[in-house]
């Protein structure tokens, strides 16, 4: 039994996105995990298939009603029950929500199954949020066009982590943010291109070199580019070995920028 998700919105064929292509989609063909989309237009009782209505207190845009909604959801519960899903949450994909990091990734995925909700227009009626939604979650601070794509986000970043997803079972885990470092750069033929070569130490053949080398790229790029992030690898949980690698790099990177001026 595979992790089900059940995505709520009026734009089924968006999904095609990561059910067709790329690691997800073999993913999904194999069947490491289940996704259902339900349309809240299926859910209406009038001829017109409205699912939004003009704001109470006026203002621009609409709202997406809560009655559509709230059918769709049940019905998706009601599968999940039937399809032996009983871990599962419900979340709203909205501006207003935590922001997703790779904690809750990780989190999320201690459960069989998810109902998503992705929304369009203004949002949704505040009563359905309260009624039906566990968690609201964003994924950063900036503004899209609607919930699509953020789930869609929080999808593929829980699908890769599955097991057999990956080609290598070890890459999931050498992933940024698994270890709160960023990744190291990398190199493939030629080993000279436009007279730029390769770093001696990735042709050495020597992998304690190479090893040594990646790890200093790494502490030494998270320092630079986020500090955010360096200060979760406070200095007791850097090993003698990183403290004296990035002491290496910052040398390094000094005589650089003075070669500059
Ligand atoms: C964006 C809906 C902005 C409404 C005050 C009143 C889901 C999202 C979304 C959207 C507005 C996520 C306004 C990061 C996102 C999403 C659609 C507000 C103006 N202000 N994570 N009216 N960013 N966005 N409209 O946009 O559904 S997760």
């Amino acid at each position: 039994m595979s992790f089900e998700f059940d995505v709520i919105t009026l734009f089924p064929e968006m999904f095609d996105a990561i059910t067709k292509y790329g690691v997800t989609g073999r993913a999904w063909e194999r069947q490491i995990y289940g996704l259902h989309t339900w349309n809240p237009r299926d859910f209406t009782n009038n001829n017109h298939r409205t699912v939004d209505d003009r704001p109470y207190g006026g203002g621009p845009g609409m709202v997406m009603m809560a009655g559509p909604l709230e059918e769709a959801i049940v019905a998706a519960r009601t599968k999940q029950i039937t399809y032996g899903i009983d871990k599962t949450k419900v979340i709203y994909l909205s501006p207003q929500g935590q922001l997703l990091d790779h904690k809750m990734v990780v989190e999320l995925s201690q459960l069989s199954g998810l109902i998503i909700l992705s929304g369009r227009y203004e949002g949704v009626d505040e009563r359905l949020i309260t009624r039906q939604i566990d968690e609201e979650i964003s994924i950063g601070d900036y503004v899209l066009s609607g919930g699509e794509l953020a789930a869609m986000v929080l999808i593929d970043s829980m699908v890769r982590r599955m097991p057999n997803v990956l080609g290598d079972p070890e890459s999931a885990n050498q992933d940024s943010f698994v270890s709160n470092l960023l990744d190291y750069p990398h190199y493939t033929r030629p080993e000279v291109y436009q007279g730029d070569s390769v770093p001696e130490e990735l042709v050495s053949g020597d992998h304690v070199k190479i090893n040594r080398w990646r790890l200093q790229q790494a502490l030494g790029r998270t320092w630079l580019r986020r500090p955010d992030l360096f200060a979760l690898r406070t200095e007791c949980k850097m090993t003698i070995e990183e403290k004296e690698l990035l002491r290496e790099f910052k040398e390094t990177y000094e005589t650089k920028q003075n070669d500059v001026k």
